[in-house]
């Protein structure tokens, strides 16, 4: 299989996050991708290539533009306010508020377009997001040409973002903006299987009235767990999209028997929609040493994964999102990816 990387993402560094309590260097660390990355070489997964550039167009295909447009500007908006180090969102335009005015400081801006505090800016964001995005498409390229699967290796990752917001990490939203590449491609029904532990709520949103891309999401119980406001079980789209949105929420410790019925029953429905090809959002924060998760998936759960997805036999992209087990995100990503390719 071929991943597809860039160094870009470095830059995407020294970052701050806010959790209860306290402001805290970010889990979402520069280290993540450089240890996958040593374990495809280590295994020897397979060559690795640099992406292509693409039209940041494809991203407004599942974004607004004017979402698109801010992200590289919020940083250096962030510097002419006078102020150096991490940007981060502190007002939102909640209930009661007006949401319909685009506000002009920075300060308002990062909140009209995010739903949390966990998608910031340093020098290097955006050129990481940029790279994250070209990675994805790159990497569906090489599934439209013929590959039987390929890794998108994205930093930062993507399912939290919607349409018009960031949040938990994400920004551009990669995985969605490669499915509806694939769709503009000439591809009829696309599947996207999201297994990360957190739900995907940013790819729900964007596809949530269309039938044209299926959604199938397993996670943590957003009663409990972030991203808390979306992901329940009885969201299953609208208008066209109703049937085409399935949520698996799973309660805290949730083990490999009861996560694997749950990518049984998904994987189920994928046959059942018969799409021409799936992209798969591959978090590794289902792992019980995960630092900021709670279930109980262990190392030899991940090549399973791997074999599951593969019995689909679709042209596959895998993304990648969440995990951060530091020391044993390498194992556990590319144990999904060989479980893929051992089947
Ligand atoms: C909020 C937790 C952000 C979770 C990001 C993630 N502090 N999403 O892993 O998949
Ligand atoms: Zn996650």
């Amino acid at each position: 299989m071929k991943t597809v990387y860039s160094p870009r993402h470095l830059g995407h560094a020294g970052n701050v996050e806010l959790v209860p309590g306290a402001i805290v260097p970010a889990f979402e660390l520069p280290s993540r991708a450089e240890i996958i990355k040593a374990r495809v070489e280590a295994v020897g997964l397979g060559p690795i290539l640099a992406p292509r550039e693409h039209d940041l167009a494809a991203a407004k295909r599942v974004h607004t533009p004017d979402y698109v447009d801010f992200l590289p500007t919020a940083y250096p908006m962030w510097l002419d306010s006078g102020r150096s180090g991490t940007a981060m969102a502190y007002t939102w335009p909640t209930r009661g508020l007006r949401g319909d005015v685009r506000p002009a400081a920075i300060d308002a801006l990062l909140g009209y377009y995010s739903f949390d505090a966990g998608a910031n800016f340093v020098a290097g964001t955006w050129d990481a997001i940029r790279s994250s995005f070209d990675v994805a498409l790159t990497a569906a390229e090489l599934v439209k040409g013929g590959e039987r699967a390929a890794f998108a290796l994205c930093r930062p990752p993507g399912h939290h973002a919607g349409s018009n917001f960031m949040g938990g990490y994400c920004y551009i939203n990669n995985a969605a903006v490669a499915a509806q590449w694939f769709r503009d491609q000439g591809a009829r029904r696309v599947s996207i299987l999201d297994v990360d532990y957190h739900h995907g709520n940013g790819t729900q949103e964007i596809f949530y009235r269309r039938g044209d891309v299926q959604v199938m999401n397993l996670h943590a119980d957003p009663m409990v767990e972030y991203p808390f406001f979306l992901g329940h079980a009885d969201e299953t789209g609208e208008g066209a999209g109703e049937g085409f949105n399935q949520n698996y929420p799973m309660p805290f410790g949730t083990d490999w028997e009861r996560w694997n019925a749950a990518l049984e029953d998904a994987c189920g429905r994928i046959e059942a929609y018969a799409p021409d090809v799936l992209v798969v959002s591959l978090g590794v924060d289902t792992f019980e040493h995960d630092p900021i998760s709670r279930f109980k998936l262990v190392t030899e759960d991940y090549p399973k994964i791997g074999r599951r997805i593969a019995k689909l036999g679709l042209p596959t992209l895998i993304v990648m999102e969440g995990g951060y087990a530091v020391d044993a995100i390498g194992v556990n990503a590319v144990g999904v990816l060989t479980g893929f390719e051992d089947s």
